[in-house]
């Protein structure tokens, strides 16, 4: 007789489990909870993302939009031709489509990115409307190495980074990722990169706390995840959205905030939230021109050229090592 399978084997076996859970775990264990970034970035948490760049409040999205319309051929230009594209997080590919329509015969264009049905969905999309570009994307953690194939040996690669991804990392993690892609491009390293800059408080605030609640939505969207594949029972509606700005960091500090005192279990273990207690989720940095270099230049990397908005809320700027 075959014995009875349990429908969920992580429900019943706390040891076997899955990236997510045990990072989730691992996370909520320490004294100040958090749970990484990337987490956020699950289907749902992709189009929510989605929705924010719509975000009247939400200005990066737009501006950066803008100065890639208005600079995209001196960017192309500055790339050169016959360049391969990697773009990290390459989300929904908005700002690539402008950039692709203005690169002289790129030979490929590689979108790198964790979300894998959104990535492949992008991916299609773009070979609709880019017949004749070889299309190849990677789903991968871009804070990981990453490996290019090996027919790109020989190519001259741009990497494109747009959307201030790079903003999520704590100065340290950034330099250590801009030293990979220095390397991942070799000798002829170029990078295409898109980051916000310092400006207005009351500017910031508004953008990651949009009277929508789309960013909330966003945030929260983690512990509704968490429910469903790390097997929690959190009650989604006793938590907040929370999110300041940080001057003297330069950053925006998002978190997840306990309403109340409970005690939720979560892929078989018990954890306690006391009321007011803050769940790190996400930072978003802030650069000056200045500051941006100089971490840059610690990675080996120097500024090629600055593109920036009427109003220099954001960035674009060309690397090279
Ligand atoms: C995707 C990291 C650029 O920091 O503005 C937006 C993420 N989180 N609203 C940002 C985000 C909440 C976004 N980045």
């Amino acid at each position: 007789d075959t014995p009875v399978k349990h429908a969920n084997q992580y429900a019943t076996t706390p040891d076997v489990r899955t990236p997510f859970a045990t990072d989730v775990i691992e996370g909520l264990s320490q004294q100040r909870k958090r749970l990484h970034c990337k987490h956020l970035y699950d289907r749902r948490g992709s189009q929510l993302f989605d929705n924010i760049c719509e975000l009247p409040e939400y200005y990066p999205t737009r501006t950066e939009l803008a100065i890639m319309h208005r600079y995209a051929d001196a960017m192309a230009e500055q790339i050169g031709p016959n360049a391969a594209l990697v773009e990290l997080g390459s989300g929904s590919s908005q700002k690539t489509r402008v950039l692709l329509d203005h690169l002289r015969e790129p030979t490929a264009y590689l979108p790198v990115d964790i979300s894998r049905g959104h990535l492949l969905e992008t991916a299609d999309k773009l070979r609709r409307e880019h017949p004749g570009l070889n299309i190849q994307p990677i789903v991968a953690d871009f804070t990981q190495p990453i490996e290019l194939p090996s027919s790109l040996a020989t190519e001259k690669v741009c990497v494109y980074f747009p959307g201030s991804t790079i903003g999520n990392l704590e100065p340290h993690d950034a330099v250590k990722l801009l030293k990979n892609i220095a390397k991942l491009a070799g000798n002829e390293a170029g990078l295409l990169i898109g980051f916000d800059l310092q400006k207005d408080h009351d500017v910031l605030h508004a953008a990651y706390n949009d009277s929508q609640g789309v960013t909330a939505a966003f945030n929260l969207n983690l512990l509704h995840r968490i429910n469903r594949e790390a097997n929690g029972n959190l009650i989604v509606d006793q938590f907040s959205h929370h999110a300041i700005y940080n001057a003297s960091k330069g950053r925006i500090e998002i978190s997840i905030e306990s309403k109340t005192d409970q005690t939720a279990r979560i892929a078989g273990q018990e954890f306690h939230f006391s009321k007011g207690e803050l769940i790190h989720t996400e930072y978003s940095h802030k650069y000056t021109q200045e500051g941006f270099a100089n971490m840059a230049a610690s990675a080996g990397l120097t500024t090629k050229n600055v593109w920036t908005d009427p109003r220099d809320w954001f960035a674009v700027n060309y690397l090279e090592s």
